[in-house]
């Protein structure tokens, strides 16, 4: 036996070299240094006249250790053991089960063949953490399966199913039963036949149509804005195409190690953890026992209702939907099944998973039936007297032990937990709409949460796709409550002197997918017009009312796109914005009426005033315990609200690309320009900049 990150054995003739870093089998530096030494050790032992590496536990090679990245190298190099596996004078055989990742992958095109069983996934998912696959990856992808497949495949960063990828040369054999009995067999078959040592280094680069490459590149313009990897990804497949094999690499490594170093590969590598610690919530251990989940029910079937439930039939779990009338149920459940049939015609479902999906999702108007539900989402009207009605109801019907959830996105979730003797089992499942799309799951623990009711939640949330994270009772929780900031002063600007168009353009060039104008009006300006109508905010004293230029854009009936106006105009069959004179004149009376003379805004100090704010609010919803950890926050708004994953999230970005010294200081500069409270800093800001400490470090 070798190091212990490497297990050496052999079977007659065949070594065997077992990867043994659990959980994923991360190329740690234990896990290169054992097989390389393990490779060279078999390959000097005239016994041994095939070698086999495989996984322990549940999968290959999952890749680099990720943890490892930026800290001084130590060990035998990735390539070092790639080249020893290439150069060996015997066949290595890879055999992959579960996956087979991105160094993993490599590591496996090191060796002369590849045998998987049929369950198994490879992929070359560097893409994901800003980088690209660095251990030769995309010099030998292009070699064994074509460079446009390889473009694909490394810029989707997707995971490629066995039948598929033995379709595209990069395993061999695909085979059922024992993997290890038949790589070993695979192996003395190879010896048997002697069998070439295939390298594939020395396989030709294939290129359907010469301006392949250009063609990809023009084709993920709008996808990869922002992003550094995909435009370095395809540089290395235009070496790979143009240059020998030796040059290939080399160019390879400049690329990869450009992209090491960058801002963005950091964020991602930062958020690619962060959406892993999210799920875990900090007093309550990962042993705690769970509630079982196997029927669901959920109250209302509008939009939000029904996808949630769309939700819970991708999972396979059965779920009852209730309705007040049968037409609302009708509409309701007509509206997924045309989802469904959607995807299917994009190809995403076949026809039998559509019925399947449908069968799973029962319609009923009786409270009654969903006496056996483990779990009951409300998604229904936002008013507190349509809560208490349904949690009331609920209370007497649902059986002991149900988890009962309420999807507000504002309301107190302890006020509702209080409508039933049972305040324990109810918490708060913020979905984002459209449910069935959106990835982010805010729950909310309330007051009395019980630790087993967290802790089910949380993972029933990844069981129906979702990124969950848990996070306390306010106003907008964590979520919407900073949004608000960015909306405050995005009002202001417009006020003294800014335009729609500019401020979103600022918003759009940070990486997010539109601005906030473009954003109201895609939701619907009268949303926020009636909110406001209902609080009285204008007559509020103190507070600077946000919303003069809203509320004469929703005068003049200019809600948004769906009348074809808003803050843009929305007239070409795209609906893309066009800024509008009529909105500009508006916004200049408004600044008359209100005394305030127009000023020049830069890009800089809109930016500064959409996103500093929310950073100090982060702060407060931290130091309230609100949320868990600055990481949660930016989960939130990376999956909830467009935050390009290349900037990290609100927090890192102030930690690492900012500096919260730099965040404070603007935030006093524009509080003493103003003279409006909205700008003090945080208390725990102003803390941890006397501290010189970062968010991450709480
Ligand atoms: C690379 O290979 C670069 C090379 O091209 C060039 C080199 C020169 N490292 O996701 P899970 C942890 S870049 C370190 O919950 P699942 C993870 O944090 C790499 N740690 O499980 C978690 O820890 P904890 C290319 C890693 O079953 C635990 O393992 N490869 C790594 O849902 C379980 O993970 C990738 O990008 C890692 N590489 O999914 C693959 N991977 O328990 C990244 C995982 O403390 N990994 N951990 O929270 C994945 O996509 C998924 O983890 C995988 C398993 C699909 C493998």
């Amino acid at each position: 036996m070798s190091d212990a990150a490497i297990l050496r054995s052999t079977d007659g003739e065949v070594g065997i070299l077992t990867v043994n870093n659990p959980p994923v089998n991360a190329l740690s530096a234990a896990v290169r240094t054992g097989l390389g030494d393990g490779i060279k050790a078999f390959a000097g032992d005239p016994a041994i006249k095939a070698i086999v590496v495989i996984g322990g536990g549940r999968t290959f090679i999952a890749g680099a250790d990720i943890r490892e990245f930026g800290k001084p190298p130590s060990g035998t190099s990735l390539h070092d053991v790639i080249a020893a596996m290439e150069d060996c004078p015997k066949p290595v055989v890879a055999a992959l089960h579960g996956t087979a990742l991105g160094g993993g992958l490599e590591t496996a095109f090191g060796a002369h063949y590849r045998i998987a069983v049929p369950q198994a996934r490879v992929g070359l998912p560097e893409v994901h953490l800003g980088l690209l696959p660095g251990a030769g990856g995309t010099q030998r992808l292009p070699r064994l399966a074509g460079a446009e497949f390889a473009l694909e495949a490394m810029v989707s960063g997707r995971h490629i199913p066995a039948k598929e990828a033995l379709s595209r040369n990069i395993v061999d054999k695909v085979a059922d039963g024992d993997l290890l009995a038949a790589a070993v067999a695979y192996a003395r078959e190879l010896v048997a036949q002697g069998a070439p040592l295939r390298r594939i280094r020395d396989l030709p680069v294939k290129l359907g149509s010469p301006t392949a490459i250009e063609d990809f590149a023009k084709s993920i313009a709008r996808k990869a804005r922002g992003f550094k990897a995909p435009w370095n990804i395809i540089k290395t497949v235009q070496a790979a195409v143009d240059l020998p094999f030796d040059e290939g690499m080399k160019r390879e490594r400049e690329l990869f190690a450009e992209l090491l170093t960058s801002s963005e590969s950091a964020a991602q590598r930062h958020y690619f953890f962060a959406e892993r610690e999210a799920a875990k919530v900090l007093d309550v251990p990962a042993d705690t026992p769970q509630r079982e989940i196997k029927a669901g029910g959920i109250i209302g079937c509008g939009t939000m209702g029904g996808g949630i439930a769309m939700n819970f039939a991708n999972a396979g779990i059965p779920v009852t939907v209730l309705e007040t009338s049968q037409e609302a149920l009708d509409r309701g459940m007509k509206v997924i099944r045309t989802n469904y049939e959607n995807t299917a015609k994009r190809g995403g479902l076949t026809a039998d998973q559509v019925e399947q999906r449908m069968a799973l999702i029962k319609p009923t108007l009786s409270y009654d039936d969903l006496k056996d539900a483990d779990v009951i989402i409300e998604a229904v009207f936002e008013t507190m007297e349509v809560k208490e009605g349904v949690f009331t109801k609920l209370d007497a019907i649902a059986k002991p032990g149900a988890i009962l959830a309420t999807n507000t996105s504002g309301l107190d979730v302890n006020q509702i937990a209080n409508y039933t003797k049972r305040p324990s089992d109810v918490i708060g499942m913020h979905f984002f709409s459209p449910a069935n799309v959106m990835k982010l799951l805010e729950n909310v623990r309330g007051k009395a949460t019980s630790k087993d009711v967290i802790a089910t939640v949380m993972s029933l949330s990844k069981k129906i796709g979702k990124i969950p994270t848990l996070v306390g009772v306010c106003e907008g929780f964590v979520g919407n409550r900073m949004l608000r900031q960015r909306g405050v002063q995005s009002a202001y600007m417009l006020e003294e002197g800014a335009l729609p168009q500019q401020v979103d353009k600022v918003i759009f060039d940070f990486g997010f997918p539109m601005g906030p104008f473009q954003m109201s009006d895609l939701a619907g300006n009268d949303v926020g017009w009636r909110i406001r109508q209902g609080k009285k905010e204008k007559e509020q004293r103190n507070v600077r009312y946000t919303g003069y230029v809203a509320d004469a854009i929703c005068e003049l009936g200019r809600f948004g796109q769906k009348t074809g106006a808003g803050y843009y105009k929305y007239n070409l069959p795209d609906r893309s914005p066009i800024p509008d004179p009529e909105v500009e004149k508006l916004i200049e009376e408004t600044s008359k009426k209100l005394g305030i003379t127009r000023r020049a805004f830069s890009d800089q100090e809109i930016l500064e005033r959409c996103l500093y704010p929310m950073v100090n609010e982060g702060a407060k919803i931290l130091e309230e315990g609100m949320a868990q950890r600055a990481l949660d926050i930016d989960v939130i708004w990376v999956n909830g609200y467009g935050w390009p994953v290349y900037r990290g999230g609100p927090m890192w970005w102030a930690d690492n690309v900012v500096g919260l010294k730099a965040v404070h200081d603007a935030l006093l500069k524009y509080r003493d320009m103003s003279g409006d409270p909205f700008w003090e800093p945080a208390p725990l800001l102003k803390k941890l900049v006397q501290e010189n400490r970062k968010f991450s470090s709480l």
